[in-house]
């Protein structure tokens, strides 16, 4: 069966979902936006686990475009999908990598057994990029994957801070 796709405006740290995604920094270590918001919702074990990857498999920190699990604290959700996405003000304006955040976070959720994921709008703030462009990245993402016939979450939510990017979104969903 299809999933569900669909666009809501809301706050992504209160979403009751099997996983929600960060759009975090190679760090892993915290930020501003969407990232601080996730953190000082889920508290500090969301951070210890964050220091643990830092400490082992990602010592150098998350590459742009992949995507890596913790647990989600004091989260309603279950996990926590951290993946980086392209940074504008860094000449990262390759959209193939942004689509990958998008790709990788839906292979980690499937590969956990996760039956719903909520995404932010990854990249859309601090990080410089358009929208709209955000919007049709991720939304051609998603339905790559559902069209090629690979396992995806039954309810894939885009959670969009402010009308404007929820605008964004239900364009590039209706198109
Ligand atoms: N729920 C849903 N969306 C949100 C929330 C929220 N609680 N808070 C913000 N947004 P950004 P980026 C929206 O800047 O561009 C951080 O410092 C926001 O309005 O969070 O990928 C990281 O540590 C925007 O539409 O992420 C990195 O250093 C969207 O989420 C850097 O920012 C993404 O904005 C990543 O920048």
């Amino acid at each position: 069966m299809d999933p569900t796709i669909e666009a809501v405006e809301g706050d992504i740290t209160t979403q009751r979902l099997d996983a929600i995604v960060n759009a975090a920094n190679s760090s892993l270590l915290g930020g501003g936006g969407v990232d601080g918001a996730i953190h000082a919702a889920a508290g500090p074990a969301l951070l210890r686990e964050c220091r643990e990857l830092r400490a082992g498999r990602y010592r150098d920190g998350l590459p742009v475009g992949e995507a890596v699990a913790t647990g989600a604290g004091d989260l309603p959700a279950r996990w926590v999908i951290h993946t980086v996405g392209p940074n504008r003000h860094r000449g990262q304006t390759d959209p193939a990598l942004l689509a990958a955040c998008f790709t990788h976070s839906l292979d980690v959720a499937t590969e956990l057994g996760a039956g719903s994921i909520a995404f932010p709008a990854i990249s859309a703030g601090v990080y410089g990029w358009d929208a709209d462009e955000v919007a049709r990245v991720a939304v051609d993402a998603v339905r790559g994957r559902v069209d090629g016939g690979e396992p995806v979450p039954g309810l894939i939510r885009f959670v969009l801070f402010g009308q404007r990017v929820h605008d964004a979104f239900r364009a590039a969903l209706q198109a």
